[in-house]
């Protein structure tokens, strides 16, 4: 038996980053869906939550907010990814695992800033319909959440890609896309000229999920200590997961989206973890927050026998 650290449940309720309200009642919804208690269940230790939400100093000063173009919230984004980045720093100081759910996909880039010190090399598994590449030039919508990635990278406005210093926060080389069939130009010429690990729903659908997953696993073993796992619930099917604010047909089926994670928790890379996307607002019966907190708990190593 291994130790198990302990998991430091990390809330977000934040959603300007999308063009939809709603993902700002994820975390919430998610815990209602029983989380705690699943993971509880399990044996695994949760520390008491941490919500990182908006205080009242404004950390931007009005100048920097000017050269915002095609940047819907700047000012926002980067007050609640430096607030996250903060509190994501102190788990991994603490030792804890990180577990944060969001909110929109922007919040990637205060995770990733947390994150970022504290490796030399950060492995990170992005799993979504997109890939969240874009930059104010090439964004169809001005919606940071499809810039995440790119931010982490070291591309895009510099108050979002300055968060806690250190850049870029995960190279290239250390990234796979798993679930991607809906990329923009932009984002594709990106994938190709930085040579991004790629798998699409084509790749899913040829080799199956169990030989993406172990080709993943074996790409990021030799090469990073430690890796991060960022699932946008966008990535199943819009069947499977309803309850989410751009979703795209043709997706991930229930098995293989568990699939993915169970391989992830029996590699035992994982070192961090971020669930984002889900918009209750949008769900059916509350669908995506129990399909949320069954991801979760198969990620941190719930088995079927
Ligand atoms: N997400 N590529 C589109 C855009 O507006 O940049 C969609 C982005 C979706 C972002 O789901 O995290
Ligand atoms: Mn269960
Ligand atoms: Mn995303
Ligand atoms: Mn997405």
């Amino acid at each position: 038996m291994s130790i198990q650290p302990t998991i430091a449940t990390i809330h977000v309720p934040f959603d300007l980053g999308a063009a939809r309200r709603g993902a700002s009642q994820g975390p919430a919804s998610i815990l209602q869906a029983g989380l705690q208690h699943h993971l509880e269940d399990m044996g695994l230790t949760i520390e008491s939550l941490t919500e990182v939400g908006f205080g009242g100093v404004a950390l931007a000063p009005l100048d920097q907010q000017i050269e915002a173009e095609n940047l819907n919230y700047l000012a926002e984004v980067l007050e609640i990814n430096t607030r996250l980045a903060e509190v994501v720093d102190l788990a991994v100081k603490k030792g804890s695992f990180p577990l944060i759910l969001g909110g929109d996909h922007s919040i990637a880039i205060g995770t990733l800033a947390g994150l970022a010190a504290h490796y030399r090399n950060l492995g990170v598994i992005w799993i979504d319909a997109h890939s969240d590449l874009n930059t104010a030039a090439t964004s169809p919508s001005g919606n940071i959440h499809g810039m995440s990635l790119a931010v982490s990278l070291g591309i895009g406005h510099p108050s979002l890609t300055e968060i806690n210093g250190v850049k870029p926060k995960v190279k290239p080389e250390n990234i796979v896309l798993i679930g991607a069939r809906s990329l923009d130009e932009g984002e594709k010429k990106l994938i190709r000229s930085l040579g991004i690990k790629c798998y699409t729903m084509y790749d899913i659908d040829r080799k199956g999920m169990a030989n993406v997953m172990q080709e993943a696993i074996d790409y990021l073993k030799d090469r990073t200590d430690g890796v991060h796992v960022s699932y946008d619930v966008d990535s199943l099917d819009p069947i499977e997961a309803p309850g989410t604010g751009t979703t795209v047909r043709g997706g991930l089926q229930f098995r293989e989206a568990h699939l993915a994670v169970e391989m992830l928790h029996e590699s035992g890379l994982v070192t961090s973890a971020e669930f984002v996307e889900v918009n209750p607002l949008l769900d059916e019966e509350n669908k995506t927050s129990q399909l949320a907190v069954s991801l979760i708990s198969s990620l941190l190593g719930e088995q079927i026998l």
